[in-house]
Formats: structure tokens, C-alpha cells, sequence
């Protein structure tokens, strides 16, 4: 039996060296030098990279970021709907008494109380209808303005037997005329309205312009009239 084994070994053996003395890439060594002990193998080559590993598990949860930088300011909204209305105020207090509108008051309405045949100077009309401030002197016949402002005047004359041209003055100046011709078995009227802006001071008056024009007529059932009133006080150029 243990020839047997010897001979196994030997016949293995002696190929070994035989190729062991082939490779040129191992260092030259005498093939056969202990080859009873057995030469010591050389390092293998490095095996193939193996597969990946499973995933592990999640980590746990990081802390908070800082907060970021403040953003830009955003565009201006539509405006909203209009509020309810709101409640009743209270009353106003009272107010100051006002100026009265007949605080410059100036008015006058007189009448004829007998025939005028008297050329030239102011006609007298004394049947008084109101004078109340008295700026109508029926001692001269004149109307004085005693307040700046605009006047109206009028006059609605009753024509009988003669013809009437009748002028109305201001200060001698005759501003305006009014001229009748009496017709036989009749009874006329000449009439006259004008405004008239006045300063204190000026006059205005009626009188008959010229000769043969004595026709103006009153009596208790004919009147003839003469008024004037203050429109209103002021500038001239109101
Ligand atoms: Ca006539």
C-alpha cells in the first residue's frame, strides 16, 4: 500500500515540474528543488467586484431651515364697494337774522289833483297814493334820489281839451317824451315808463315841454299819476 502511494505521487509530481519549468513569466527556480515538501503556491488574481447592496432604511428628519428673505410688496388692490349711509346728522344751528331787502327803500305814487295848463316848470302832484319816505317834494314837484341804485318811473296821464307833450327830467335834462293829440268830444291818456339809474342827489321830475301842450287832466274821477320806486340799490353798472 505505501508503494502504491509513493508511485501516485511521483508520477504527479514530475509532470508538474515539467510545467513549471515552461512558464516564462515566473523567475527560473530549479524545478525540482524540494519537490518531495511541495513548492509554495503563488497569490491568485482578484475576484469580480460583487453586487449592490439592498437600500438601507430612511434617516431620520432634518431640522428646520432658516427662513428665507422678506418678498417685494405686492400691487394695490381694487377698491371696495361704498359703505352704508350713514346716520341722519343733526340739525344746524340757528342762523343770524338777515338784511332785510326793504332796508333802502325808496318809493313814492303820487296823482294830480287839478288841471295843469303851465308850460315848462315841474308839474306838482299832490294827491298823495304813498310817500311814505317822503323823496316825492309836492311843494316843487321833484323826486330826490336819496339812495344810489336803479329807479323805475311812470306816469299814466288823463288828456282832455288840449294836446299833451309831456317830458320827463333828470336833473334839466329831459330823458324821454310822450306826446297825445286830443280828439275832440274824447278823453286820452299819455303814458310813460322808463329805469333809470341814479346818484344821490339827482332829481327827476315831469313837466310840459313847450307851448300849447296844457292838456293834462285830474280830478276826483280822472286821475293822473306819477310814481317812482327803488329796484334795487347799488352800482350803476348792475
Ligand atoms: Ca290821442
Amino acid at each position: 500500500m505505501l508503494v502504491l502511494h509513493s508511485v501516485y505521487t511521483l508520477l504527479i509530481l514530475v509532470p508538474l515540474c515539467i510545467l513549471a519549468e515552461d512558464d516564462p513569466t515566473q523567475p527560473q527556480r530549479d524545478p525540482c528543488a524540494n519537490w518531495m515538501g511541495g513548492a509554495p503556491g503563488y497569490p491568485g488574481h482578484n475576484g469580480l467586484p460583487g453586487r449592490d447592496g439592498k437600500d438601507g432604511d430612511d434617516g431620520q428628519k432634518g431640522d428646520r431651515g432658516e427662513a428665507g428673505p422678506k418678498g417685494q410688496k405686492g400691487d394695490v388692490g381694487e377698491p371696495g364697494p361704498p359703505g352704508p349711509e350713514g346716520p341722519r346728522g343733526f340739525p344746524g344751528v340757528q342762523g343770524q337774522t338777515g338784511e332785510s331787502p326793504f332796508l333802502h327803500r325808496s318809493a313814492f305814487s303820487m296823482g294830480l289833483a287839478t288841471r295843469v295848463t303851465t308850460p315848462n316848470v315841474p308839474i306838482r302832484f299832490t294827491k298823495v297814493f304813498y310817500n311814505e319816505q317822503r323823496h316825492y317834494d309836492d311843494s316843487t314837484g321833484k323826486f330826490t334820489c336819496h339812495i344810489k341804485g336803479l329807479y323805475l318811473f311812470t306816469y299814466h296821464l288823463t288828456v282832455y281839451m288840449k294836446d299833451v307833450k309831456i317830458g320827463l327830467y333828470k336833473n334839466n335834462k329831459p330823458m324821454m317824451f310822450t306826446f297825445d293829440q286830443f280828439q275832440t268830444n274824447n278823453v286820452d291818456q299819455a303814458s310813460g315808463f322808463v329805469l333809470l339809474a341814479l346818484d344821490a342827489g339827482d332829481e327827476v321830475w315831469l313837466q310840459i315841454y313847450g307851448e300849447d301842450f296844457g292838456g293834462i287832466y285830474g280830478d276826483n274821477l280822472n286821475d293822473s299819476s306819477f310814481s317812482g320806486i327803488l329796484l334795487y340799490p347799488g352800482n350803476k353798472t348792475m
